[in-house]
Order: C-alpha cells, then sequence, then structure tokens
C-alpha cells in the first residue's frame, strides 16, 4: 500500500488498492518474439485485411495517455504514461464490415480477450509499446500491448497479434474461466455471476 493517488477523477475503484511497483501477470508464459517479423493482423468482418510490421503501426501516429492499471485481483498501478496508437486507426484501414459488433483479440501463445467494437474504438483504447518513457519490457508485451484503461486488465492482452472481428462476442481466456465479459472497473464488473 502506498499513498500514491491515480490521475482518474474516479479516484481508487472499489475493492482496489495502489502498488508501487508494476507486476507482471501472464497465463501463457512471455513468447519469445523478433520485432523484425512481427506482424498484428486484422481478421474477420473486415473488408480489407490489413497486416502490420510494428514499424507501420508505430507510423499511424502516436499518442500519450496518463492512466492507472487496474487488475482484477484488486491491485492498481497509478499514473502509466503509456505511448502507443488508438486501436480506432487501425480499424480504419480495416473498414469493418456493419455487421461487426465485438473483437477478439489474440497473443500467440494462445491469450485472448474479448471486447465490444465500441470500447475497442474509444480514444483512449490503445496499443502501447512504451511506458513511462521506456520500451514495454518483454514480460509486460513487447512489442505491442493492448491498454484499455477504465477496464480491468485482463482486457490489455500483451503480445497482441490479431485483432478478429466477428458478430457474437465469444469468451475470452479469463472470461471463459467466469471473468466478467464487460470488466469496467468503475461499475465493478469483476464476474460474470456479478451480474448475469
Ligand atoms: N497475453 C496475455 N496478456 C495478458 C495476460 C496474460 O496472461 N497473457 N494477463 C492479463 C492480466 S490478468 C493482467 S492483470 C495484465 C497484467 O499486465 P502486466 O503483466 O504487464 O502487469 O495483463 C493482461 N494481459
Ligand atoms: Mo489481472
Amino acid at each position: 500500500m502506498t499513498s500514491a493517488k491515480g490521475n482518474n477523477p474516479g479516484g481508487l475503484p472499489v475493492g482496489q488498492h495502489w502498488i508501487e511497483k508494476w507486476p507482471a501477470r501472464t497465463a501463457e508464459g512471455a513468447p519469445d518474439i523478433d520485432p523484425k517479423s512481427w506482424s498484428l493482423a486484422v481478421t474477420g468482418l473486415a473488408e480489407i485485411p490489413v497486416a502490420l510490421t510494428l514499424r507501420e503501426v508505430q507510423e499511424l501516429g502516436a499518442i500519450e495517455i496518463v492512466r492507472d492499471f487496474h487488475c482484477v485481483e484488486t491491485w492498481s498501478v497509478p499514473n502509466n504514461r503509456w505511448k502507443g496508437v488508438p486501436v480506432h486507426r487501425i480499424l480504419e484501414m480495416a473498414q469493418l464490415a456493419p455487421e461487426a459488433r465485438y473483437a477478439l483479440v489474440r497473443s500467440p501463445g494462445g491469450y485472448e480477450t474479448d471486447l465490444l467494437l465500441g470500447v475497442l474504438k474509444r480514444p483512449d483504447t490503445i496499443l502501447a509499446w512504451e511506458r513511462n518513457g521506456e520500451p514495454i519490457s518483454r514480460e509486460h508485451g513487447y512489442p505491442l500491448r493492448l491498454i484499455v484503461p477504465d477496464l480491468y486488465a485482463y482486457k490489455s492482452a500483451k503480445w497482441v497479434s490479431e485483432i478478429e472481428l466477428v458478430v457474437e462476442d465469444r469468451p475470452g481466456f479469463w472470461e471463459e474461466r467466469g471473468y466478467h465479459r464487460g470488466a469496467d472497473v468503475w461499475s465493478g464488473e469483476r464476474f460474470e455471476k456479478d451480474t448475469a
């Protein structure tokens, strides 16, 4: 516990506590990734299939956001300055089919998480490669990880290599094991049974 205060006007979400050191939390083991051959693919209900190298993603125009990071297991890391590209820019390139409603965001090791497209298109939902001016390390998702600020961090997939656009929601790795599909930290959406 620290006296640190997050930057969000809502303060600390209910049931969370601040920690200072950023832990690594990985279900599948960090993949060995060569950034030169790395690519991000948009698949499924896109008119234009998109595959981008890391450099191509970075050239879409980086933004910086300062946001707290909340794991559903109750720890929160305040005031992270993330640098990355808003996901909506990549989705615009792919020209989504009108029936697309959800996205499955995947990592090569098998981790995935499901998100409403509306959440993925928020201006502060980004694919990030830097935190506090440093490249994001391998254990934290190098070269590219999702950051979805107001959702519990199991939605912020590390090592993102694919965004699949679908009509029907399908539970991701933790969602299949009971975590909430919405995951909004301000309404405490921790377990699906809380609202089901
Ligand atoms: N690929 C992948 N992404 C993941 C996870 C994972 O196990 N694998 N864990 C999620 C969970 S539960 C949390 S709390 C955050 C932790 O991010 P960190 O390890 O950078 O702290 O990553 C999320 N993204
Ligand atoms: Mo987590």
